[in-house]
């Protein structure tokens, strides 16, 4: 049990100690090794507050709520390592942001007809399953992640015959679907929440969570991600509703045993109509352990205050297994959780846990004390750090998600180095990196062309509610309009979400009729050209795929680093007893030693047509090693 008395020290044998410590090192930007001084080591909880003295001015709140969220998993048993073998370890899945894969009627705008168009496409690069982003009935305030009725299809998206055709036509291929679940909240004209705020005293009543505001303010100082509070008035209930995101996404009471009902009668719906998997929305916010105040020091280093209430709530794995138990069954399960750490990611998905099967972990996405909306070089360094620990202990316990790019985040081939010289050479290394990868990995549309950020030009062009929110919240916090202007152009979600780019005509193959949101640069990069070039991107990602395929080593084999303490360089070999393969990657723009090996080796890949001394700037090698 964690008390005021414990030591940092001993913390380090807490989990979720653990893991919250390097969260809260990661976003300050400290130097890791700061916990382990001995005299950091060797002070109690109870002199923090001293210690902090102004740095930390509420410090004996935040100990006080680390102890709790400490404790949470006090009882917790050691998990067992576990090498077990499903579809979805070994599956490539590509994930579709149905807006912006394949217009099928000429209105400009994605849809499911458009995406069985491409079925044949996705087949013959590999894919074995399909992540769609939300197609269910909506107002878009947050394109398809403010559901107003999870029964139903997006008019523009198509049918509910449409979404069955396309489930016999996957399935028809042998690929698998996996549906986005988007139940921590819902959209506010979903008729449960309708209701709630009409009839405070109605079946929905406690489906959302109302509270009265205080002192005059809202109901405490929780954040929305998407800027300004997360606390929202309506008129005919003298309370304000939570929303973590935005004012149309109101949050579930998922303490009301009925809205759990509710969300697995959803999952059997689908599950019924022959859907393989779900991909569960923001699902580790869904327990919120209270409604306090959130601490001002977390919440100004963690950007939205009240987060350590309900990043981990202490009802989350109840709340999973019962999901799990009542309605999941052997259905894949793969959970977005935000601000999660390792240890607690073991105990979210571990085998023997019965609650989900993988989740994403975001640590990987951007370097030290950087947030997506900060203008640097990403250190590809911090890449080998996050996926060695991952494909390491990690993956002996529980099986990790690999992943680099996906409908919230920038294109990566950008954040490494912008300049065109090496766009293609790094973007083999990233397919390298995941293709070798021991986990399941996940591609986002675009990256098997090698996408790039799009060259918006102001912000007319930008669509998603949070750039928009964004610059409106710097401007108002006294930003000039070019700076608020450059943090939303180098963090937007928008530069994932332009049209897919399958020929060089106007609008990229992707419609006949003026897109939604503009297209990127088609005439350099685009499907059609790359499938004639051998050298292409696309071709890459098709033979790394078929490699993976035909060497099961590449998915179950063990994950051996190589040289692990040189910088610049990430080479590790991969072993399932009957075969064994080394890889060896220079993660910067200049040529760099190669780390000497032992024994016969064949290349079998290489991002460089010939090599030479050392390896050139990215060059990135696969070999297989003779035993
Ligand atoms: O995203 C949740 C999330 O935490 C973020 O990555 C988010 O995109 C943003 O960066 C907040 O800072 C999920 C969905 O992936 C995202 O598209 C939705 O906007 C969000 O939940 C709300 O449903
Ligand atoms: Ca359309």
């Amino acid at each position: 049990m964690i008390t005021r008395d414990t030591k940092v020290g001993e913390l380090l044998n807490n989990p979720i100690a653990k893991d919250v410590l390097s969260q809260l090192v990661q976003y300050a930007g400290v130097n890791e090794k700061v916990i382990l001084n001995p005299i950091v080591k060797s002070l109690k909880l109870s002199a923090i507050p001293k210690f902090a003295g102004k740095a930390m001015p509420d410090a004996d709140y935040v100990i006080d709520a680390m102890i709790d969220l400490f404790n949470q998993e006090a009882d917790t048993k050691p998990l067992m390592k576990s090498n077990t073998h499903y579809w979805w370890k070994e599956a490539v899945v590509y994930q579709i942001y149905p807006r912006s894969f394949q217009d099928g009627n000429g209105d400009g705008v994605g849809d499911l007809k458009g995406i069985i168009q491409r079925l044949d496409y996705l087949k013959e690069l590999g894919v074995d399953a399909i992540w769609l982003s939300p197609i269910f009935d909506s107002p878009n305030d947050d394109n398809g992640y403010d559901v107003r009725d999870y029964r139903a299809i997006l008019p523009e998206f198509g049918t509910m015959e449409d979404a069955e055709e396309l489930i016999r036509q996957m399935h028809a291929r042998g690929m698998r679907l996996i549906i986005d679940l988007v139940v921590n909240h819902t959209s506010d004209e979903h008729e449960w929440f309708i209701d709630s705020a009409k009839n405070p005293q109605g079946e929905h009543a406690d489906y959302y969570i109302w509270r009265k505001p205080k002192n005059g303010g809202h109901p405490n100082n929780w954040h929305s991600f998407f800027c300004g509070s997360a606390w929202e008035k309506v008129d005919s209930r003298d309370e304000e509703y939570l929303h973590l995101f935005s004012k149309k996404q109101p949050d579930l009471n998922w303490e009301n045993p009925k809205v759990r009902d509710e969300v697995c009668d959803i999952i059997d719906f689908w599950r019924a109509k022959g859907v393989d998997g779900f991909r569960l929305d923001v699902i580790n916010y869904i327990s919120k352990t209270t409604l306090d105040n959130g601490s001002e020091t977390l919440g100004s280093l963690l950007q939205f205050s009240g987060i350590e209430h309900y990043f981990y709530g202490k009802r989350l794995h109840e709340f999973l297994h019962e999901l799990k138990r009542r309605a999941f069954g052997d259905a894949f399960t793969v959970g977005e959780t935000p601000g999660t750490g390792p240890e607690m990611n073991k105990l979210l998905t571990a085998d023997e846990r019965e609650e989900l099967n993988t989740v994403f972990s975001f640590d990987h996405l951007e370097n030290h004390g950087k947030t997506r909306f900060d203008d640097y070089r990403y250190n590809l360094n911090h890449l080998k750090k996050t996926f060695s620990r991952l494909e390491g202990d990690y993956a002996d316990y529980a099986w990790p998600s690999i992943f680099v790019e996906n409908h919230d985040n920038p294109r990566m081939v950008s954040k490494i180095n912008p300049n065109d010289e090496y766009r293609d050479i790094i973007a083999k290394l990233i397919a390298v990196v995941l293709l070798t990868a021991r986990g399941t990995v996940f591609l986002y549309q675009g990256q098997e062309i090698g996408a790039v950020n799009v060259d918006f030009q102001d912000m007319s062009e930008m669509r998603d509610i949070e750039s928009i929110n964004k610059y409106d919240d710097l401007i108002a916090c006294g930003k000039t309009p070019e700076q608020a202007w450059h943090a939303v152009l180098v963090g937007s979600r928008d530069h994932a979400r332009t049209p897919m780019q399958w020929t060089d005509e106007k609008y990229a193959g992707f419609s006949e009729h003026e897109p939604w949101i503009r297209v990127g640069d088609k005439d350099v990069r685009n499907v059609a050209q790359q499938l004639k070039e051998e050298t292409s991107v696309l071709r890459a990602y098709q033979t790394l795929i078929q490699l993976r395929k035909d060497h099961p080593a590449l998915v179950y084999g063990s994950f051996e680093p190589h040289e692990a303490a040189k910088d610049d360089v990430f080479c590790y070999y991969r072993d399932d007893g009957n075969e064994r393969f080394y890889i060896e990657i220079n993660l910067c723009e200049r040529a760099v030693k190669q780390p000497a090996t032992k024994g016969e080796m064949e290349l079998v890949y290489s991002n460089y047509m010939a090599q030479g001394d050392g390896l050139q700037p990215y060059e990135t090698n696969i070999y297989r090693v003779q035993k």
